[in-house]
């Protein structure tokens, strides 16, 4: 495959990393757009006041629409989804907070652009790459995954990116390149939850070649058809829809190709309550709950109340797609 043009291998010029303008225009974001999503939450704020309408539900954390998105037809899902409120105010980011309430308000002003990925290690095409650079030419989609937190609560969401292949395959890894390894941002400064030692920061994660490369690993960059909430892991982040929910590390900074299994946050942190693979599975128990059922936060209104406790699937739902690349693999001491 022929790299592409947009990424060339040197490092970006100062003048060519993505400005907040950049950013708007990538998403195609018309003014009218920001303002109508501006609107609706100063509508919000002013609560019984407003008039009765469509949105007289109440959407908050509003972030503007893509415009440019196209329904994946392989990933649309007759299931119900999981609120947008829901989806934005109960939140798994260490660095904006340890309770699932703060990152809403932790990162409220958390200003992602711009934004570069380092892209290293054993590829032929490295360097620093802005956030439009690197997923510039492949269609945005939009896709419905189950998501299953390894603390056994899963919601269904519509996520909006690209696929994590075709972003990966650009830069051209090597032989040599046997597993991706993903670092999140580390700011102090901008990420208040990283004054505590909670984790080693910066955040960070990995996937086997294969696993980064399966036509499921997604690249997120949007939620619901709208800009990636800051809380959810603007501007981009990893989804792997079979595996816990803490491999799909938000706030991407850098991506490198390596030959070793890399360190990752949370089995390097507890390695017998979190494996490297993560792989949902409802038959491996962690020692401190059982992983045989889920709350399933799905449902309009108060759902996070009134969520109903599922059995938990292998793989999350996903094993016809993904068994394969674990054959032969001891799944219960690789969990
Ligand atoms: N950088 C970073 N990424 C992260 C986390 C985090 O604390 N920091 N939490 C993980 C966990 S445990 C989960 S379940 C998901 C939660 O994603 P959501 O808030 O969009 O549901 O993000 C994952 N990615
Ligand atoms: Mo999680």
């Amino acid at each position: 495959m022929r790299a592409d043009p947009a990424i060339d291998g040197r490092d970006i010029p100062p003048s060519e990393i993505t400005t907040e303008a950049d950013y708007k225009s990538f998403y195609q974001l018309s003014r009218r757009g920001f303002l109508q999503a501006a609107g609706l939450a100063a509508g919000l704020a002013a609560g019984a006041t407003a008039t009765a309408s469509v949105f007289a539900t109440g959407f908050k954390n509003l972030s503007p629409p893509i415009q440019n998105l196209v329904k994946n037809p392989n990933f649309v899902s007759a299931q119900e989804l999981t609120t947008w409120n829901d989806a934005t105010s109960y939140n798994n980011y260490y660095e904006f907070g340890l309770d699932k309430d703060e990152p809403q308000f932790q990162a409220k002003d958390f200003a992602p652009f711009p934004w570069n990925i380092e892209i290293a290690g054993e590829c032929e095409v490295k360097g620093t790459f802005s956030f439009a650079q690197l997923i510039k030419g492949i269609a945005l989609e939009e896709r419905v995954y189950r998501h299953r937190c390894v603390e056994a609560w899963s919601m269904v969401l519509p996520w909006a990116g690209v696929p994590l292949a075709d972003v990966l395959k650009r830069f051209k890894p090597t032989s040599k390149a046997k597993y991706v390894a993903f670092t999140a941002l580390k700011d102090r400064s901008r990420m208040p939850g990283q004054n505590y030692a909670s984790l080693d920061w910066p955040y960070r994660e990995g996937l086997r070649m294969d696993e980064a490369m399966h036509p499921l690993s997604l690249l997120a960059t949007g939620l619901y058809g709208r800009v990636m909430p800051n809380q959810n892991g603007a501007p981009l982040r990893l989804i792997t829809p079979w595996k816990y929910g803490f491999k799909g590390v938000k706030g991407i900074v850098k991506i490198e190709f390596v030959e070793r299994q890399p360190f990752t946050s949370w089995n390097d942190t507890a390695p017998d309550e979190y494996g490297f693979y993560a792989n949902v599975n409802p038959k491996v128990d962690h020692p401190r709950w059982s992983q045989a059922s889920e709350r399933k936060l799905t449902g309009s209104g108060f759902s996070l109340f009134r969520s109903k406790r599922v059995e938990t699937l292998p793989f999350n739902g996903y094993a016809r797609q993904v068994a394969g690349l674990y054959t032969g693999m001891d799944l219960r001491a690789n969990f």
